[in-house]
């Protein structure tokens, strides 16, 4: 009688552990799963320009499935993007802002991701006939002129780039004509050749 107790004792034991590592590999798979889908990712780095220096209101930008997670440095040039999503795949993620080249990088991005940007000034647009480099060609690049041809005032830069408003490959008197004729008299503009 005893052993009958014994053995059905023992084959309850036995199930009831078959059914608990039945179960508890589900639970943890499903934990697993869970940790796998959650956004607790994270990007944090700095962002500094050719000189080293801290560079502050740098938007960084992580793409992921369609949409997206998003910080400005502080101004120690650190950001720290969060609630990204991890999983095995590459983010895209890019350092910008105005009056520099956007950087950017393809990241696996973990719990505890870190990058730093370093950031180059933007090439300023050059313009022919712009003398004086503002951006617009107007009578203030034909006083520039005059001033350095005359005057022996500070030269555009670069020279026959932005000097050479009539595109003939010198910067002389010429180009102040080109200018005025174009500023007031509804003449042609600077070709837009010469600074290529
Ligand atoms: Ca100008
Ligand atoms: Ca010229």
């Amino acid at each position: 009688m005893i052993n009958k107790i014994n053995t059905k004792m023992f084959t309850t034991v036995i199930v009831i552990i078959f059914v608990i590592m039945w179960v508890i590999p589900g639970i943890s798979g499903e934990q697993k799963t869970t940790t796998m889908l959650q956004n607790d990712g994270n990007l944090s780095g700095y962002v500094t320009d050719t000189s080293s220096n801290p560079i502050e209101g740098v938007l960084v930008h992580v793409t992921f499935h369609g949409t997206f997670e998003e910080d400005y440095t502080d101004e120690n040039g650190y950001y720290h993007v969060t609630n990204i999503p991890i999983c095995y795949c590459y983010k895209n993620a890019s350092a910008s802002k105005q009056g520099y080249n956007t950087e950017w990088i393809l990241l696996s991005i973990t719990e505890d991701t870190k990058h730093n940007f370093t950031l180059t000034d933007e090439e300023p647009q050059l313009i022919c006939g712009d003398a004086n480099g503002d951006g617009v060609v107007n009578i203030g690049d034909a006083v520039y002129l005059i001033n350095y041809i005359f005057i022996i005032g500070p030269s555009p830069y670069p020279i026959t780039c932005v000097g050479d408003a009539n595109s003939d490959g010198e910067v002389n008197v010429a180009d102040i004509v080109y200018i005025v004729n174009y500023v007031f008299n509804g003449g042609s503009p600077p070709e837009t050749s010469c600074c290529i």
